[in-house]
């Protein structure tokens, strides 16, 4: 994370003269970042969360994942298994891999309905 805020700080700095309006980018400009490197910005505009993968059981298709607060299921983070909505996702990805994703509740039962990589 900290790396990531250095790279963040280090566009800003360098976006501002280009842009020329540099106290109405800036807080755009973090946010932009922000989203891009993950996890610490919770808005209303992302709803993903970052996990990264703990185990895959493709006969289930269930995956278990250390994820991030979850704000649309008032989750915080924790270790747990998540069903997804295709089984095919499965195949894609591996243990240890970064993913944001989306999780949602269908008929009780916690559902990753997207996501994509994370780096
Ligand atoms: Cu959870």
């Amino acid at each position: 994370m900290k790396k990531a805020l250095a790279t963040a700080t280090i566009a800003i700095i360098f976006a501002t003269p280009i842009t020329g309006f540099a106290a109405d980018s800036m807080p755009g400009m973090k946010h932009d970042m922000g989203d891009m490197s993950g996890m610490k910005h919770e808005t209303a505009t992302s709803p993903m969360s970052e996990g990264v993968i703990k185990k895959i059981d493709k006969t289930a298709g269930k995956l278990t994942l250390t994820h991030g607060p979850l704000q649309n299921l008032g989750m915080p983070g924790m270790t747990m298994v998540f069903k997804v909505k295709d089984a095919a996702w499965l195949e894609k990805l591996k243990t240890g891999d970064k993913i944001r994703f989306v999780a949602e509740d269908l008929n009780g039962t916690l559902t990753v309905t997207s996501y994509e990589p994370a780096k």
